[in-house]
């Protein structure tokens, strides 16, 4: 049989479509327990959303030459903080289909109650690492979903609210970064999506993402070196000693994304200013903690497994140690609780 040469049209036809995050949501929901298509809902509210606050922080620089020439979006709610409207952005997605009876927010004091009827409790941080939109350096959304507790069609209660990361049936994360990437899991493995924003649509580009068991990056804020307890210093002349290679960006979505791709460890420590941590369990530890276990990683605050604690407010701040596994093992060695 001969192999003739292809031509680039015959080539270019001959490659495999890419799966839409739509597609993929689709086609695996059976993987669900619960499947009844609404929490694929959720996640094509949250996807859309994204798309939206993408278009936005992507013209974050062009904020104030816009409102001086008088332009408005069609919401007419132009010229709001990035993480107060990513906010609205979100909250209105998922308020949309019904599905979410309440929403956690990192902007909000208090959650959001929507719709008794609602089988869903969504906590979402809509913007982190606000303080480096100014500066074009990456950012993200954050968010997990739960099922609520309590019998649907009647007023929410806090055992619907104050649930453990383990009980999170989906949670993941958008990075707005060099490009965008969605990424999440429903608790059987990770897969990552590049969005293509000429398409407007997110494709599979990271299936079955595993963290590498071992890494050589750590992520920390070293500023705050002289508050670090004891055991993190410790840790820390550890790391140098090893010569890895030190690398923090301030936004946490981005710091765990490339030690998920490279191997890694990200550390933000209890520190004399925040005697807990300065993370919130919530709406910023929990989902990259399931997301790291689901992609082989561990994450803990350093005595106990992040996903096992019990939330005691919503805005609970914990100390987080997350990344490579082997790298999370020898790290609780130094007794960093
Ligand atoms: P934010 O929710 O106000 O954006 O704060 C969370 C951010 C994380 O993205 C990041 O990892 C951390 O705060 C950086 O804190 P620091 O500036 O203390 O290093
Ligand atoms: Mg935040």
């Amino acid at each position: 049989m001969s192999h003739q040469p292809r031509s680039i049209e015959e080539s270019r036809i001959a490659q495999p479509i890419g799966t839409t995050l739509d597609r993929f949501i689709k086609n695996n929901q059976d993987q669900f327990a619960f499947a009844s298509g609404e929490l694929s809902q959720l996640l094509r509210d949250i996807a859309l959303a994204s798309k939206v606050v993408n278009r936005e922080v992507n013209k974050a620089g062009l904020i104030d030459i816009m409102g001086a020439i008088g332009s408005q979006n069609m919401a007419g709610d132009q010229q709001q903080k990035l993480d107060v409207l990513a906010n609205i952005r979100f909250t209105r997605a998922l308020m949309k289909g019904g599905e979410a009876c309440a929403i956690i927010s990192e902007e909000t004091e208090s959650f959001v109650d929507l719709n008794n009827n609602g089988k869903y409790v969504i906590a979402i941080d809509p913007l982190d690492g606000s303080g480096n939109i100014d500066v074009n350096v990456s950012i993200g959304t954050i968010f997990s979903i739960y099922r609520r507790k309590s019998p649907v069609g009647r007023p929410i209660q806090t055992i619907d609210i104050l649930q453990p990361g383990a009980d999170q049936v989906a949670a993941g994360y958008v990075l707005y970064g060099s490009s965008t990437m969605l990424v999440y899991t429903t608790g059987h493995g990770v897969n990552g999506f590049t969005y293509e924003p000429t398409l407007g649509e997110y494709f599979l580009s990271h299936p079955n993402l595993r963290m590498p068991t071992e890494g050589k990056i750590f992520s920390v804020n070293e500023g705050g070196y002289f508050s670090f307890p004891e055991a993190v210093k410790k840790y820390l002349a550890y790391c140098k000693e090893q010569q890895y290679t030190g690398r923090y960006i301030g936004s946490l979505v981005a710091d765990f994304h490339r030690n998920l791709l490279k191997g890694g460890i990200y550390i933000y420590p209890a520190t004399a200013a925040s005697p807990t941590g300065k993370l919130r369990l919530m709406y910023e530890c929990n989902a990259l903690a399931l997301v790291a276990e689901q992609a082989g990683g561990k994450a803990t605050n350093g005595t106990t497994r992040i996903l096992e604690i019990q939330p005691e407010n919503l805005h609970q701040r914990v100390a987080f140690y997350v990344g490579s596994p082997s790298m999370i093992d020898r790290a609780m060695q130094f007794n960093l609780g």
